[in-house]
């Protein structure tokens, strides 16, 4: 699982280390400055790095948007990264053409709901037409339609206290997390068609937030639950996402 970019960082030269180190230490200034918080993994060999990415992410670009697509550039054959769970409740689900599927959302918000697939079916959609690249370098471009995340955290009412939106997969260790920021973003969608079609089984049927601004991991498939929280501290590993154990940033912007 470790990602090949990640790895080549642990022999960078001494030079380009002072370099990230300085440049973290002044952003991270910046980043306290401007009352950024450190990303949940500035912690060991990569802090400085994941500093850096992310403070200068939200200093300069919190707003931006992914690059869209025309549709003619859509990929005809789109990677599937894996398969989804052949055990758990995953091919009852399935089985049932996923019409026994739920997404919880709970945490910090002053209405927690549970929604079944039929409901957030029924609500407005956003569309893009985006960019997927995998860590291990490669991707695709497809067309995804979803709820917007922001519509639904408006919906169940977050705390004024709340900073993250921390999401889990159906598929054992696949969990994740996003800052306001990110998930307030008209393109973080929690996605249920891909290509005009429900999404396929291997690309994260029946839902999948669809994260565009960050690289293919933190687009997590198989979506069944949503927690609203004020610290990361003490969900999982508390760092953030199951990913950074495996060497994934916790943020990876595009
Ligand atoms: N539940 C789950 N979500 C996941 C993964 C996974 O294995 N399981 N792989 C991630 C990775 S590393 C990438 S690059 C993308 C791949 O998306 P794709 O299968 O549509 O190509 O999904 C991400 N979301
Ligand atoms: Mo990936």
């Amino acid at each position: 699982m470790l990602g090949t970019t990640e790895s080549k960082e642990i022999v960078m030269e001494p030079t380009r280390r002072n370099f990230l180190v300085t440049g973290a230490v002044a952003t991270t200034g910046i980043a306290v400055g401007s009352q950024i918080d450190l990303p949940p993994d500035a912690q060991g060999i990569w802090a400085p790095g994941n500093i850096l990415n992310y403070a200068a992410h939200r200093l300069i670009g919190k707003n931006a948007l992914a690059r869209e697509f025309p549709r003619e550039q859509i990929s005809k054959k789109p990677f599937a990264n894996g398969e989804p769970p052949k055990k758990g409740p995953y091919p009852e689900h399935q089985s049932k053409n996923f019409d026994t599927w739920t997404l919880e959302v709970s945490g910090l918000i002053s209405k927690p709901k549970t929604y079944t697939l039929a409901e957030l079916r029924a609500k407005p959609t956003a569309t893009q037409i985006t960019h997927l690249a995998c860590e291990e370098g490669w991707s695709y471009i497809a067309e995804w339609t979803g709820v917007p995340l922001s519509t639904i955290l408006n919906e169940v009412q977050i705390a004024s206290n709340a900073k993250y939106v921390v999401y889990n997969s159906l598929e054992e260790g696949w969990w994740d997390s996003i800052d306001l920021d990110e998930a307030h973003h008209p393109q973080t969608i929690v996605a249920h068609s891909m290509n005009g079609a429900p999404i396929p089984l291997n690309h994260g049927a029946p839902l999948r937030l669809r994260v565009p601004r960050q690289l293919g991991y933190k687009s997590v498939k198989y979506l069944h639950k949503i927690t609203v929280t004020d610290s990361l501290k003490h969900v999982g590993n508390g760092r953030g996402a199951a990913g950074v154990d495996y060497g994934y940033a916790w943020y990876n912007g595009i």
